[in-house]
């Protein structure tokens, strides 16, 4: 027979935690949070939205369309800093949906030539929207100031391990970049996902696609940019296996055929393609499918590892030098 000790301990991890268990002699893995230095630039610049090579006047974060994903570990902490160069025409601003904290302050508009610096602890886990709030808001977003930030679960077994993961950012597309009122009228041109019009899809010009394997778990991470559509995010040819509302792993739903995220909203879509084939990622409101909105998911198994965020910026094809014809004799 023998006596198993309990003890009581306290450990205070760096001044951020206070742990307080009661049990055997363990000793708690140490919460590692991190601290990311995250540093953007407004960038006033075209960009390319189709495959033809289509220039956009965009306002950017960084000079692309979708911003940088920003990817944290829920309860990090993330020191932000926007700078705005006196080169731009424009004042601008950022707004994290993953942060908890007075808009007022950190999400001014800050003038071109300055900088505004701000920080916030990611305390709830999934995928966010991030965005310019500078009036109007609806056109600095319709422009291109927009993209996504992931707070990845502390505890990783919270949900499936995914084998493939990707980022689509919705978005509207207007066609003249200065016509607010044609967005407050919702008049847009084509819908994007990551900054281009069938961006995704094969069959047009310069257009690509999404890869994975059959049997893999293709994690998206879908967020809707707007600035007005709502988004019905479906899978032609298959089923969500699970959708985490926010991507919080705690919001899941299972065996959706089609999951409405709204502007400024953001889900998890997790869907594993049992056979090779083409599987169309589309919004199933019609008129912005039809518009440019969708992504072929292509299932093979020779598929190729990917970025999260593929083809940012866009790659156009580049044209054929003409070939001069051999003379006829
Ligand atoms: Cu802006």
């Amino acid at each position: 027979m023998f006596t198993i000790r309990f003890f009581r301990r306290i450990f205070v991890c760096a001044g951020l935690a206070t742990i307080a268990f009661t049990g055997p002699v363990i000793i708690p893995a140490p919460a590692f949070a991190k601290t990311h230095e995250v540093s953007m630039t407004a960038v006033e610049t075209d960009v390319i939205i189709d495959g033809s090579g289509e220039k956009y006047a965009a306002w950017t974060f960084n000079g692309q369309m979708p911003g940088p994903v920003v990817r944290v570990t829920e309860g990090d902490t993330v020191k932000f800093t926007l700078s705005n160069p006196a080169t731009n025409k424009y004042p601008h601003a950022m707004d994290f949906h993953a942060a908890e904290i007075d808009f007022l302050k950190n999400y001014r508009a800050i003038n071109a030539g300055e900088t505004i610096e701000y920080t916030f602890i990611a305390k709830k886990p999934g995928i966010f929207f991030y965005h310019c709030g500078a009036p109007p808001m609806i056109q600095h977003i319709a422009r291109g100031m927009f993209g996504a930030i992931i707070v990845d679960p502390k505890n990783a077994k919270a949900w499936p391990k995914a084998d493939r993961e990707y980022v689509l950012v919705q978005s509207e597309h207007f066609k003249n970049p200065d016509d607010v009122q044609a967005m407050f009228d919702r008049k847009f041109d084509g819908v994007m996902f990551n900054g281009g019009i069938f961006k995704y899809h094969p069959f047009v010009t310069g257009g690509g696609k999404i890869d994975a394997k059959p049997n893999e778990r293709v994690r998206i991470y879908f967020v809707n940019a707007g600035p007005n559509e709502f988004s019905a995010f479906h899978p032609i040819g298959e089923i969500w296996d699970n959708v985490y509302e926010s991507g919080n792993p705690a919001n899941k739903l299972t065996g959706v055929q089609t999951y409405v995220v709204g502007p400024g909203s953001a889900a998890t879509f997790d869907v594993v393609v049992e056979s090779a084939g083409a599987y169309p990622l589309v919004t199933h409101s019609l008129t912005a499918a039809l518009r440019g909105a969708i992504a072929v998911l292509v299932a093979s198994p020779d598929a190729k590892p990917a970025p999260l965020m593929p083809m940012v910026p866009w790659k156009v094809a580049v044209p054929q030098t003409e070939i001069t014809p051999v003379p006829a004799h």
